[in-house]
């Protein structure tokens, strides 16, 4: 699990961010990149520090399920330390799904949908996910987004995209870090884009979960909770997965 100190130079040299990447650790290999931010947060890492691996060898997406992570992908953890009530933290990781949209977008000419809560999409595929876990008093959002490697080592229904890893990192640490302000200054501005970017709202989906509903996407509200119209009326989901639309042919 060594360290990587000049592919963090060469990311960093061109790095246009205040505080996200500063400083940012690039390990060759490491169990979960969220792991080792969330012991940087713990020995007093200040906001932005982030760790970067070149493959994850127990990386996790949301409950406790695996996350593949072969090397080529993009595997970046950063340490928040969010200015807001506890509520309104599932809009940070909304924030950095669009942001980390539009960088994947610029780098790569391929247009990237955001699947409720904050799954990336590319023709109709999961091509990234978000995973944000909050601590009491810090958080750390990370980023898993599938480039260059074979789609047979993902699992069914992933896609993979195909990018330099060092200008990917570049793109999207700005872009994390605006929308992350974005959602502390004007976190109305960050449900219009996720909505623009959505490929949930309008579609006939079911939640599934210890309870199975189903209806219609209406919206997301302030705090980020996806709202169904339901038989029996409006309900608020707040966290959960999505089948696939229900409405598709
Ligand atoms: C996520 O979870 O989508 C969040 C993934 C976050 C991964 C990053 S990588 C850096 C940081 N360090 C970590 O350890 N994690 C974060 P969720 O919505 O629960 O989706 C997980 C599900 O997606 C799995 O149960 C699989 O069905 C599927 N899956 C697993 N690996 C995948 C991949 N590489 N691409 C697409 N789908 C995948």
């Amino acid at each position: 699990m060594a360290l990587l100190p000049d592919f963090a130079a060469e990311i960093t040299g061109g790095l246009r961010t205040l505080r996200f990447g500063r400083p940012l650790h690039v390990h060759d290999r490491l169990p979960s990149t969220n792991d080792a931010a969330r012991d940087a947060a713990e020995a007093g890492a200040s906001e932005g520090t982030a760790v970067l691996a070149l493959e994850q060898t127990a990386g996790r997406g949301r409950r406790g399920r695996a996350w593949a992570s072969p090397p080529g992908g993009l595997y970046l953890s950063v340490v928040l330390r969010p200015r807001l009530p506890v509520e309104r933290w599932p809009l940070i990781g909304l924030g950095a799904a669009v942001g980390v949209a539009s960088a994947v977008e610029t780098v790569t000419g391929r247009a990237i949908g955001l699947k409720w809560p904050n799954d990336l999409m590319y023709d109709d595929r999961k091509a990234g996910g978000i995973l944000m876990e909050a601590a009491g008093t810090y958080g750390i959002i990370g980023i898993g987004i599938n480039a260059n490697v074979a789609v047979e080592s993902l699992p069914p229904g992933a896609a993979s995209l195909t990018v330099e890893l060092g200008p990917l990192v570049t793109a999207t640490l700005p872009a994390l870090e605006y929308h992350y302000d974005l959602v502390h200054t004007d976190p109305d501005k960050i449900l219009e884009l996720w909505r623009g970017r959505s490929v949930t709202l309008g579609r006939s989906i079911r939640v599934l979960g210890r309870e199975e509903v189903e209806g219609i996407a209406e919206d997301i509200d302030k705090n980020g909770a996806l709202v169904l119209r339901t038989p029996s009326g409006l309900r608020r989901i707040i966290g959960g997965d999505l089948s696939p639309p229900l409405d598709i042919r």
